[in-house]
């Protein structure tokens, strides 16, 4: 199954995986240490991902580092707008992460194309927003909220709880009026789930696959990886990163949201030169 994933004015080819480079907009994300906090240093990464071959650039102004403080709609969207607006201008695909339906509704109208929502379109107001706009979706899976999700996380089987919120999140969508195209779901790595829920995620990742919708997997620098490999700081799993993002494009997933743009589309291509004999 190819096909397209419909975003706005956008229909993303999924012949290959796309690449989803990340901004994070905010003082105090586990992963970058707030590297890009200020708007201007946000744009320009946001510019060297698109040189480095980004199909997509999801700005976020929140952090949901397990434990991290809420901020208000207002003051995230004071943080993202300006670099939405400036990675648009720029020709990208953009996608908004938030949970808040007000700063979504306001940088679709500043020219996003995707709503990545780590709620999971739990909220009936960014549901009343995905209807009345055009915009691709991210459904992402999460158990609790970013507060208390690492509380000892608990399933009956992982992939299959997961997979039935997702379905159950898109079918709800889809009778508010939402187009199958633009969907995309995510099981959401490390959002309530210990090491070995998310790598029990990434192994059967084809029993979401066969959900029908495009698969994002967010791995990157995540905490599972240092776990397994003894490496605390974040900056310093790309080895690890690239691995789980192999790992889930060779399961089918269509998305991989990452930091470093540049070593995975190079890991990507190499990949899929040997599996397909499409070398460059
Ligand atoms: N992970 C993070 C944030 N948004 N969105 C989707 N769809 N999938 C994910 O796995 C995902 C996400 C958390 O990672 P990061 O943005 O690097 O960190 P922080 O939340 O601390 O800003």
């Amino acid at each position: 199954m190819h096909g397209v994933w419909r975003c706005g004015s956008h229909a993303l080819p999924l012949a290959r995986a796309l690449v989803m480079g990340i901004v994070n907009v905010t003082p105090d994300s586990f992963s970058d240490g707030g590297a890009n906090y200020d708007p201007c240093i946000a744009a320009a990464s946001a510019e060297s991902m698109l040189a480095a071959g980004a199909d997509i650039i999801d700005v976020g102004g929140e952090s949901t580092r397990p434990g991290a403080g809420e901020i208000t709609p207002s003051e995230e969207l004071a943080r993202v707008l300006a670099v939405v607006r400036d990675a648009v201008a720029l020709g990208a695909v953009v996608s908004i992460d938030t949970r808040h339906a007000e700063v979504a509704s306001a940088c679709v109208a500043a020219g996003s194309a995707i709503i990545n929502d780590v709620s999971g379109f739990s909220d009936p107001a960014m549901v009343a927003l995905a209807a009345s706009c055009e915009a691709g979706l991210v459904v992402m899976h999460m158990q609790g909220d970013p507060r208390i999700m690492q509380d000892e996380p608990r399933y009956g089987d992982v992939v299959a709880d997961v997979a039935a919120y997702l379905s159950a999140q898109a079918m709800r969508l889809e009778a508010a009026g939402v187009a199958h195209e633009r969907i995309a779901v995510d099981p959401g790595i490390g959002f309530g789930k210990t090491t070995a829920h998310n790598l029990e995620l990434l192994r059967r990742l084809p029993e979401i696959v066969a959900l029908g919708y495009p698969v994002l997997v967010g791995a990157s620098r995540k905490r599972f990886i240092g776990e397994i490999t003894g490496v605390s700081e974040p900056r310093q799993r790309l080895a690890g990163s690239l691995a789980a993002t192999l790992e889930s494009v060779g399961r089918g997933a269509a998305v991989a949201r990452v930091h470093d743009v540049a070593e995975t589309v190079q890991a990507l291509a190499v990949a899929r030169a040997i599996r397909e004999g499409a070398g460059e």
